[in-house]
């Protein structure tokens, strides 16, 4: 009998006073080490799990707990649960676009059967549930520019396929079994101090890595192809903001008014997650902040580094992909409801990732 036979319908438990516990699935990846950052600031740092099937860097294990946990692995990630009192959980584990389409089996193993697993336990256990979706839900027929939140999905990839479906199964046991899911669909993310892996936006990552170091970039993707982009702050912006580099003078950065918001991605995730159930008209939603070329992120970066040179190499696979997906997603319930903001635009994004990136290497 799977978990979700013997489900009982409960509202998300908290367990340290009204401080929520919180377990983060693929807790390794481009967003997981940020997110627990924050949450751990607000929750405190014994409240958030990272997990991982991986070993974590020393850096992440100074940091605050984290474990093994396998999405694949009913009875090890029940266990955890249990253990842990767990009661919201972050799935973040997910096989991505370029990767899914040369192994479709892995993809749909943990997109589809891992995300069924976390849909069960978090059901049977009452938790809340952070999934996200992304503009890869959407394809050829979808509407582009701006792509709204209801309409057409009939995405061309196993991950837009699995995304989809998890979108449908979370919507599905929210109405039937009370489960508190909640789901956004994240833009391509773009982070200065963890490396994405395997998506068809990497390119927009890898860029500034190559405009610092050595001056050239080869893109994947063909100079006019317009994406949904979005900016996740470092995971250790404290030292960044706070002075922990020394006197150091911040290069290209003394324009940027000092921001209370050191990102949006994981500002996104944190208020969705904190936001009172009625004020959710829907269990899914567009966030949008920037939409960019590759031509245009790189005329950006030459106003900083005027040397900086891109050729172009295209991968059709990832262009294909990138020429099903919208431009821009239309986020005017999210804006509405829970009160979404972006903070970075374009020339905002090149000047911190640049600096983040210099500071980085030195
Ligand atoms: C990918 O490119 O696969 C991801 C995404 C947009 O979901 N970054």
């Amino acid at each position: 009998t799977s978990a979700v036979h013997g489900v009982r319908t409960h509202a998300s438990s908290c367990s340290d006073g009204d401080k929520p516990k919180v377990l983060i699935t693929g807790g390794l990846g481009q967003l997981g080490v940020g997110l627990a950052k924050s949450l751990r600031r607000r929750f405190g740092k014994f409240n958030v799990i990272l997990s991982d099937i991986r070993k974590p860097p020393n850096h992440v294990y100074n940091n605050g707990p984290f474990i093994f946990s396998d999405i694949l692995d009913y009875k090890n990630l029940r266990e955890i649960v249990v253990n842990n009192n767990i009661s919201w959980l972050v799935h973040y584990s997910a096989v991505l676009s370029a990767v899914g389409e040369h192994n479709v089996a892995l993809a749909k193993e943990v997109n589809i059967t891992g995300f069924h697993n976390i849909l069960d336990i978090a059901t049977e256990h009452g938790l809340r549930v952070f999934v996200p979706s992304t503009i890869g839900a959407f394809g050829p027929s979808s509407p582009k520019d701006p792509t709204p939140d209801l309409c057409v999905q009939r995405p061309r990839t196993i991950y837009g396929v699995s995304k989809v479906h998890a979108e449908l199964m979370g919507e599905y046991y929210h109405q039937r079994y009370g489960l508190d899911f909640r789901c956004l669909r994240y833009p391509g993310i773009i982070s200065a101090d963890s490396q994405p892996g395997g998506g068809t936006t990497d390119y927009a990552v890898q860029i500034f890595h190559a405009a610092v170091k050595s001056g050239h970039f080869e893109c994947n993707l063909r100079s006019d192809t317009r994406l949904p982009m979005m900016y996740i702050g470092k995971a250790n912006f404290d030292a960044f903001c706070f002075g922990d580099i020394g006197t150091e003078t911040l290069p290209f950065h003394s324009s940027l008014p000092p921001s209370t918001y050191p990102d949006d991605c994981i500002r996104a995730t944190m208020e969705f997650l904190e936001a009172p159930d009625d004020a959710l008209v829907s269990r899914t939603y567009n966030i949008n902040a920037m939409s960019f070329t590759p031509q245009e992120l790189t005329r950006e970066i030459q106003k900083v580094l005027s040397d900086f040179k891109v050729t172009y190499n295209v991968d059709p696979v990832r262009q294909a992909i990138a020429d099903g997906w919208p431009k821009a997603l239309e986020d005017s319930a999210a804006r509405q409801d829970w009160g979404w903001k972006h903070e970075y635009n374009l020339p905002q994004l090149v000047q911190t990732m640049l600096t983040h990136i210099t500071l980085g290497n030195k």
